[in-house]
């Protein structure tokens, strides 16, 4: 056993309490209700921030120091998606602050607990995508990489989930109501964003863009630190500020034509994804993204300056990073900046820009992969149209001359879909990030090769090295250390406390996962953290779970091809066989899912109907009491999945082999020693390989034969036919038996089951259920279990962010990297 590092109080650590303590006491003694929870919460935010913005200062005087010669650029991360969730917990972590608040706090008869319970989540973003950006922000730190995460500050997050009657209704989430107190207000770094308008050609040729409408963009900063370190990263958002009125329309009393420039801009800063079923919602959306693009480039520009002097070797020293295809728009507004606003010439600009953007792919689903109506660009951002036309023509001309007569090849890779049969023209976003970027990444490895023998593989024959892949990871401090603090404590008594730095270390655990010791000592943790769940299922929805079954749970956006829908399949397959023979030896098992259907995406919310629907019947079956439990519970967010995930026995990674691009949730549940139920998909993949594949319960038809099964002709009935079990099932949805005998609730989605079943649900049950009658009986051998579980965190060590930021680093955003 290795020895924890002994906390010695250090000098530098004392000054900091007291700093914290005189701050916190300051900020108290302002609230007008005393030592409420609420103005704990605050006071106690504002007094970390403090500190925060005193490192922030540090870290940035660091790196504007660091000169031209600098082995890493300067990285700028673009994403219209944050996930951040709660920050308090982390700040008091990373400062070493939680037991001086704690005693704080119980001096005024209060709890920790129940102060960070205040805390909204600062839930900006929708899934995956964002919460990686999260995680990122968090590596940035770690890895003391100079940097910047830029995004959109929302005033309402992702909708919050309200179910009524089985049904998913969606709420404004108001997530600033009560004044975040994290951000700093930047008031000196505002810049100008245009839309409309027309481009002038003045005498000389030189082209001007005169826009119709000016919004201004004001930078607020989310400070996020290291945890080794007092180096912080930060992420900065762009409030969009509102022009005054407009004086002679107010002077005539028509205050709604005063105040429409205000209306514009705050309509900007609603919310993330504005319902894009309307003209005016794509509008917005893409104003959204340009407005993002817009303000962080003029931001690095007027940085980079400032530094040193001249533009020439931006590129060289800073690197612009595309989440996904939304800030796109990069390129080409670079490219504005650098011809319209700065004088240079297109070569230089277009070298610049080359050297400095990189693109992260994070989905092969097409429908993904924006496109925007030429007619909207013209609209909205004429200048940026022209440069389009403009990169597309030197592009289509450079390819003529090597494939040379393949018209057809240009058409598809033209940055400019042409249209046909009526339809009309568009401009190709991801094509436009493609041609820009000297980079270009999928997020797991299986997906970088999909991605390039599908959505991508014309522009993979025409640039076959930039093309590569970064395997996600996710931060170690959020989704272990202070997820679950029993099992780190476990891990440090056994292999010391050097994982929670590098998580590599993990693999120490190998050799001790036999250990009965150890396995007894992990059942009894994992046996805490499930009653603390069965609290809150309790709390949330009245229902009593036993805490020694299983806990099996299914925890993401609710799409069909994660197949949630799989999931349900089986567990009225189980249901079934129970009361077909409830006094077999059933292991017991709780169900538990939850996640968020967008709101125009029907056939998502009605699965997450029937999952109230199938766990109505069963949960009030007498026949089966806690034999089968199923759990919907509402309101998926970052905060509710630090209190599910650490109580997981299995975690659920269905989705059909070859759509899930990576999946996150699959490492956190790992490294909390939660075992897996998989498909051959995404980051499975590499976890199998990282734990052992015997280690994973792996089932279901892989990429390649899903391929083929589909060219071949699926035929999903033939499935149902052939299998009893799925037969009955499906039988049973259709009779009504989970909708009071509605026949009506369910057709449609059984319809698609057996006439397209697009995700294979049908030719993937028969493997699914028998390999779910194996984790039956697993986990019936409870040190055979807990040895298994034991094998799965030990072969999380490469699944850390910190390890998915410095390959980025390596590849992608070393200055290294701009020659190889
Ligand atoms: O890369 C982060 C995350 C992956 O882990 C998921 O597999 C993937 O579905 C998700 N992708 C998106 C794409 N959204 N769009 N557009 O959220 O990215």
């Amino acid at each position: 056993m290795k020895p924890s590092a002994a906390p010695a109080v250090s000098a530098e650590t004392k000054a900091l309490r007291a700093a914290f303590e005189t701050a916190y006491e300051r900020e108290l003694s302002q609230s007008s209700h005393g030592a409420t929870p609420q103005a704990a919460l605050h006071a106690a935010a504002i007094a970390c921030r403090e500190t925060l913005a005193r490192r922030w200062a540090k870290t940035q005087a660091e790196d504007a120091k660091r000169g031209d010669k600098a082995p890493v650029r300067r990285v700028h991360y673009l994403s219209m998606e944050f996930l951040m969730g709660r920050a308090l917990s982390n700040a008091l972590a990373a400062l070493k602050l939680t037991e001086p608040l704690e005693a704080k706090l119980a001096e005024q008869g209060q709890s920790l607990g129940d102060v960070l319970e205040r805390e909204p989540d600062a839930a900006l973003g929708n899934g995956g995508l964002g919460r990686l950006a999260a995680c990122f922000l968090d590596s940035f730190a770690e890895l003391e990489l100079p940097s910047f995460g830029y995004g959109l500050r929302y005033r309402y997050g992702t909708f919050a989930q309200v179910i009524q009657q089985g049904r998913q209704l969606e709420q404004p989430d108001d997530w600033t109501r009560n004044s975040p107190a994290w951000e700093l207000p930047r008031h000196d770094v505002r810049f100008h964003v245009g839309f409309g308008g027309r481009v002038e050609v003045d005498a000389s040729g030189v082209r001007r863009w005169q826009p119709a409408e000016e919004i201004e963009a004001q930078a607020f900063d989310f400070i996020v630190p290291a945890h080794h370190s007092d180096r912080v990263s930060t992420l900065r958002q762009w409030q969009a500020t509102a022009a005054p009125i407009a004086f002679k329309p107010f002077c005539e009393g028509d205050y709604a034509r005063a105040a429409r420039h205000q209306v514009l801009a705050d309509a900007l800063n609603w919310v993330l994804y504005p319902d894009d079923s309307t003209e005016q919602g794509r509008e917005l959306r893409l104003k959204q993204e340009a407005f993002l693009v817009s303000a962080s480039l003029q931001d690095l520009i007027a940085r980079h300056l400032r530094e040193f002097g001249s533009l020439h070797d931006l590129g060289k020293t800073n690197a612009i990073h595309l989440n996904d295809t939304h800030p796109a728009l990069a390129p080409a507004e670079l490219m504005r900046l650098l011809l319209d606003e700065h004088g240079l010439g297109w070569d230089e600009a277009w070298k610049i820009t080359r050297q400095a953007v990189a693109y992260t792919n994070h989905t092969l689903m097409p429908e993904a992969l924006e496109t925007w109506p030429v007619r909207m660009f013209e609209h909205l951002l004429p200048r940026h149209l022209e440069i389009i036309y403009e990169i597309n023509q030197r592009f289509l001309d450079e390819l003529k001359a090597r494939f040379p007569g393949d018209d057809a090849l240009a058409a598809r890779v033209s940055l400019i879909d042409e249209g046909h049969h009526g339809s009309e023209r568009r401009v190709r976003m991801a094509s436009l990030a493609l041609v820009a970027s000297h980079r270009v990444n999928g997020v797991a490895a299986l997906h970088s090769e999909l991605m390039v023998q599908t959505i991508f593989a014309d522009y993979a024959r025409i640039w076959p090295d930039r093309f590569h892949n970064v395997t996600n990871g996710v931060t170690p401090r959020r989704w272990l250390q202070q997820a679950n603090p029993a099992l780190s404590s476990l891990l440090d008594s056994r292999i010391g406390d050097g994982w929670r730095k590098n998580l590599a270390e993990l693999g120490e655990l190998a050799p001790l996962a036999a250990n009965r010791e150890l396995g007894a000592e992990f059942l009894a943790v994992k046996r805490a953290n499930k009653e603390r769940l069965a609290a809150v299922i309790r709390r949330e929805l009245g229902i009593s779970v036993n805490v020694d079954s299983l806990f099996d749970i299914q925890i993401k956006r609710i799409h069909e091809y994660k197949r949630q829908l799989l999931n349900l399949l089986h567990v009225i397959a189980r249901y079934q066989a129970i009361r077909d023979n409830p006094d077999a030896n059933w292991v017991p098992r709780t169900v538990i899912i939850a996640g968020k259907a967008a709101s125009a995406y029907q056939m998502a919310k009605s699965i997450v109907r029937l999952a109230h629907d199938v766990a109505r019947v069963i949960n009030s079956d007498p026949r089966v009491g806690d034999k089968l439990k199923l759990v919907f519970l509402p309101n998926y967010s970052v905060t509710l999945a630090e209190s599910i995930i650490p109580a997981a026995d299995l975690s659920e990674q269905i989705s059909t082999a070859g759509t899930e691009a990576s999946g996150t949730g699959n490492m956190k549940f790992g490294m909390n020693g939660a075992v897996t139920i998989g498909t051959w998909d995404g980051a499975n993949i590499e976890m199998a390989e990282a734990m052992g594949v015997e280690n994973m319960f792996v089932f279901g038809l892989r990429a390649d034969a899903v391929a083929k099964i589909k060219q071949l002709g699926y035929d999903p009935r033939l499935y149902v036919e052939e299998n009893r079990q799925l037969k009955r099932v499906i039988d049973a949805i259709s009779a009504g038996v989970f909708s009071n005998g509605d026949t009506e609730r369910y057709r449609s989605l059984v319809d698609s089951l057996l006439h397209r079943d697009v995700y294979l649900l049908m030719a993937d049950f028969a493997d699914y259920v028998a390999t779910q009658a194996k984790v039956d009986t697993l986990f019936a051998d409870r040190t055979a279990w807990a040895e298994r579980a034991l094998r799965n965190i030990a072969g999380m060590g490469p699944f850390s962010s910190d390890r998915t930021i410095a390959e980025y680093v390596d590849r992608v955003w070393s200055v290294k990297s701009l020659n190889t």
